[in-house]
């Protein structure tokens, strides 16, 4: 990993899943010249979806957050590339699909808060990234190699 390079998590969602959006998923974080680094289809337990959304615990909505984040498969993923935490969320969209904006993920993808299709670590909350990739992946599941691609992606490769 280079200097410059930042490591996020992302997950698609057990709606993502159902509605096939995986592919297409994975198509945008590649096309962007993100580089994968790690990827778990998955199913989440009770005592993981707890530690995941520890931060909304007690909230109306938590409840209702764990039984859908634990009603089928996630397809969990490590993305690295400059500045990829915050760039990812960009690409993401609003919590709400409502209110984000056409040509972010949940822009095009999702019409309702409680099923947005995607999760990505919070760039607003330091730490979280690394917080989540380590919850969800063990440190050999990471895969360190170099991306040809990386060298057209980026003006100064640093290897
Ligand atoms: P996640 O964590 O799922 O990527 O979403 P965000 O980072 O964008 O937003 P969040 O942590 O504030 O919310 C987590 C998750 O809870 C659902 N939710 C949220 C809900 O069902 N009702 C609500 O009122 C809120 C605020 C949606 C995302």
């Amino acid at each position: 990993m280079s200097e410059r390079d930042e490591r996020t998590f992302v997950m698609v969602k057990p709606d993502g899943v159902q509605r096939g959006l995986i592919g297409e998923i994975v198509s945008r974080f590649e096309d962007r010249g993100l580089q994968l680094v790690a990827g778990k289809f998955m199913q989440i337990d009770e005592e993981l979806a707890h530690e995941h959304y520890g931060e909304h615990e007690g909230k109306p909505f938590f409840e209702g957050l764990v039984e859908f984040i634990t009603s089928g498969p996630v397809f969990a993923m490590v993305w690295e590339g400059t500045d990829a935490t915050r760039q990812v969320r960009k690409m993401v969209g609003e919590t709400d699909p409502a209110e984000s904006a056409p040509g972010t993920i949940r822009g095009d993808f999702g019409l309702d808060l409680g099923h947005n299709v995607i999760h990505a670590s919070d760039h607003e909350d330091p730490g979280a990234n690394e917080r989540e990739i380590d919850l969800f992946f063990d440190d050999e599941e990471l895969v360190d190699y170099d991306l040809d691609a990386s060298t057209w992606v980026y003006e100064d490769v640093d290897e």
